[in-house]
């Protein structure tokens, strides 16, 4: 672990977890673990990103009009909001994606921050070159966010006991895992973080 890396926490709203419109399995599962990573890299000095689902009431990403999700983190509703148990400090970059109503824009690299500068523009001006990815869900935010990170040439590290899936199939977390790895991407543990 060197002095630019980032965390990176993918989605961790109420729609993602248990009770939420669209629920991740043990979704809520990712907190309490992502809670320590917050209390590692903080004490590090390093800088914490917390990426959010945005979307507008009619967008292509929902079935109504054409995609393939319930409505789910619709703008400015509870479900949109992070999960009341993690604990993202005052200077987390939030970053926020979704909002056009013809994309899915699974990937945080489709996202901007407070002040609309592109996540990779963001990365670049704190020179950031390693980011550690966690959140919701596996085989969709966490896998394109990871797989983008790497196509634009960070080292990526996937925090696997920090991540959860959707799991429309049986066994599409695990295929997302091995794709992410196969395309470089490393992983680790709160016990093997080398931080
Ligand atoms: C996500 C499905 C739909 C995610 C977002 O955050 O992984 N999945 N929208
Ligand atoms: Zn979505």
């Amino acid at each position: 672990m060197t002095k630019s890396s980032a965390l990176v926490i993918v989605d961790v709203q109420n729609d993602f977890c248990p009770g939420g419109a669209l629920p991740v399995p043990e979704g809520d599962k990712v907190v309490p673990v992502l809670n320590k990573y917050i209390q590692r890299f903080q004490k590090a000095g390093l800088p914490i990103y917390a990426s959010r689902d945005w979307h507008p009431e009619k967008t292509k990403h929902f079935k109504a009009f054409g995609g393939l999700w319930p409505p789910h983190c619709v703008q400015g509703t509870k479900g949109a909001a992070f999960h009341p148990d993690l604990k993202l400090p005052k200077d987390t970059i939030i970053l926020t994606k979704g909002e056009d109503p013809n994309e899915d824009s699974y990937s945080c690299f489709q996202a901007h921050d407070s002040e609309g500068k592109p996540f990779i523009q963001n990365l670049k001006v704190q020179w950031i070159k390693h980011l550690y990815v966690g959140g919701l869900a596996t085989d969709y935010c966490v896998k394109a966010t990871v797989l983008d990170g790497l196509k634009h040439g960070f080292q990526v590290t996937v925090l696997t006991d920090a991540v959860r899936g959707v799991d429309v199939k049986t066994g599409d977390s695990a295929a997302a895992l091995k794709e992410m790895r196969t395309a470089g991407a490393e992983e680790t543990t709160l016990e093997d973080l080398k931080l």
